[in-house]
């Protein structure tokens, strides 16, 4: 089978957004490790998404994570990306780790939380603007460990009023991306667990609000690829968080577990005019490098997204110590 010129312009097309917080340093949940060279800035994690753009041409804009890379002027941000070829991406929101976040967020009973939750969405509108973003990305941590522990139906309630008060919100070329993950830190119920939730409570909203797949958010066996056709489907494929996993959120190297999942994945976007000219289907990374170099890593992932056509694999990119990890005490400091 020969490959066509729409498949040759729709490579060319293709773009992959980094995030920032896979170049600074990571670990498991027991320790972080830090390795040399580990950027210590918002500024220096850009100029690590800009080597791998400049290596790749693939991966032109980076998301943040706020408050990780909050700054006092993001206008200043914007134009320091742009002088390194990229641009800023997604915002992607975070109350999973404030004292006040502790039994949850946006689905919080306690209007005070769920008004503090609401606010820090709201300050992230405020950055999307200085940033030129499109999407803010949910992903909530908001759950709970024991049956009785609370109510899971007044939760959903609660959600939906505070999701609504974000998107009412949004300005006309923005978007409220929401993200599902079937479980962690929550062990017997999370809010948004899977992609029926996240579609219903996105419907709820409008147009502008539309889910995220995390290809490692799912249970195991759970065929992913379905996934992707209805909600395509449906018009409510927002984005994807690329990564790979053995067990559960493993975040490791797209493909790299499953590359056939990932080639049903992508034959899917395809067949659903995910990759069409004007999709609105955003590409990003959503990994952790925890054994192998950062920017080699992510290098890798892209590359191995935009080959998926069925020629390379395990996609070309500068070695990283991938290999080498083990074999000399100097690797370990
Ligand atoms: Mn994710």
């Amino acid at each position: 089978m020969g490959i066509d010129t729409r498949t040759v312009s729709r490579l060319e097309s293709l773009a992959v957004e980094l995030p920032s917080w896979a170049f600074g340093n990571s670990g498991t949940r027991f320790r972080v490790f830090g390795s040399p060279g580990a950027p210590r800035t918002v500024r220096e994690k850009l100029a690590d998404a800009a080597q791998v753009h400049r290596y790749t041409g693939l991966a032109p804009s980076v998301a943040l994570h706020i408050p990780w890379d909050d700054v006092d002027d993001f206008a200043a941000l914007r134009a320091f990306a742009e002088d390194l070829g990229i641009r800023l991406g997604t915002i992607n929101s975070n109350t999973f780790q404030d004292e006040v976040f502790e039994f949850g967020s946006l689905a919080s009973r306690a209007p005070a939380v769920r008004r503090t939750a609401v606010d820090h969405h709201l300050r992230c509108l405020e950055i999307m603007e200085e940033t030129g973003s499109r999407d803010l990305k949910i992903w909530l941590a908001d759950g709970t460990n024991y049956p009785g522990q609370d109510d899971i139906r007044a939760r959903q309630d609660a959600l939906a009023s505070s999701l609504a008060e974000i998107y009412s919100q949004l300005s006309d070329d923005q978007r409220l991306v929401l993200e599902y993950k079937f479980f962690e830190p929550a062990f017997y119920h999370t809010d948004v667990p899977d992609w029926g939730t996240a579609c219903a409570q996105v419907a709820a909203l409008g147009e502008r609000a539309v889910v995220c797949l995390d290809t490692g958010h799912h249970a195991p066996g759970t065929n992913v690829e379905f996934i992707v056709a209805q909600l395509l489907r449906l018009g409510k494929l927002g984005s994807f968080d690329f990564n790979s996993r053995f067990y559960a959120d493993d975040d490791l190297i797209v493909g790299a577990a499953d590359p056939f999942q990932l080639f049903r994945i992508m034959a899917e976007v395809i067949r659903g005019g995910g990759l069409d000219p004007g999709s609105d289907v955003a590409l990003m990374l959503d990994q952790c490098h925890n054994v192998e170099d950062k920017i080699p890593g992510q290098i890798r992932c892209p590359s191995g997204v935009g080959t998926m056509e069925g020629r390379t694999w395990p996609p070309r990119g500068p070695p990283g110590r991938l290999h080498r990890r083990g074999l000399s005490p100097e690797d370990r400091r």
